[in-house]
């Protein structure tokens, strides 16, 4: 069966900083990503804190929302097989510490907090977050 889904992904704050939103578009393309949609942003944190809401009770989430409305973003929404699952593989885990070789985390991934790419955790969360950004 093929299951063709969409998924949000974001360029975070450092790694838009260091000039890496090229290499990481290409990484996602290499890996059978299509883009279909991308924008660069700076977002209020009053959005920030309406995008990570599900982390409102967490001791980091003032800080979260602070780190993504910093600089300019890139988010963009990307199609594959399995999309939702195929991003969160390639982006590794949240700690770049832990992530393992070959991810976008480990390969670019500066700390637990500037952990350089978002990705949606579910098909239902991708549907929302894309909304979230691309709802005209
Ligand atoms: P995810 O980005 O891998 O889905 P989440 O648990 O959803 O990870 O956390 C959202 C974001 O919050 C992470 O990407 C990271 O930037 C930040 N974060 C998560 N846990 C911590 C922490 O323990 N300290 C500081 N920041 C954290
Ligand atoms: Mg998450």
């Amino acid at each position: 069966m093929s299951n063709i889904e969409q998924t949000l992904s974001i360029i975070k704050p450092d790694a838009v900083e260091r000039n890496l939103e090229g290499e990481i578009k290409e990484i996602f393309k290499n890996n059978g990503f299509e883009i279909l949609k991308e924008k660069k942003i700076q977002i209020e944190k009053s959005e920030a804190e309406n995008f990570y809401r599900v982390h409102e009770t967490k001791p980091f989430y003032n800080d979260l929302c602070d780190y993504l409305s910093s600089g300019p973003i890139v988010v963009m929404v990307l199609e594959k097989k399995n999309a939702v699952k195929a991003n969160r593989e390639l982006m590794g885990a949240t700690n770049p510490k832990d992530a393992e070789n070959g991810t976008i985390r480990k390969k670019y991934g500066i700390s637990i907090d500037k952990n350089s790419v978002h990705g949606s955790d579910s098909a239902d969360n991708a549907k929302i977050e894309i909304d979230f950004f691309f709802k005209d």
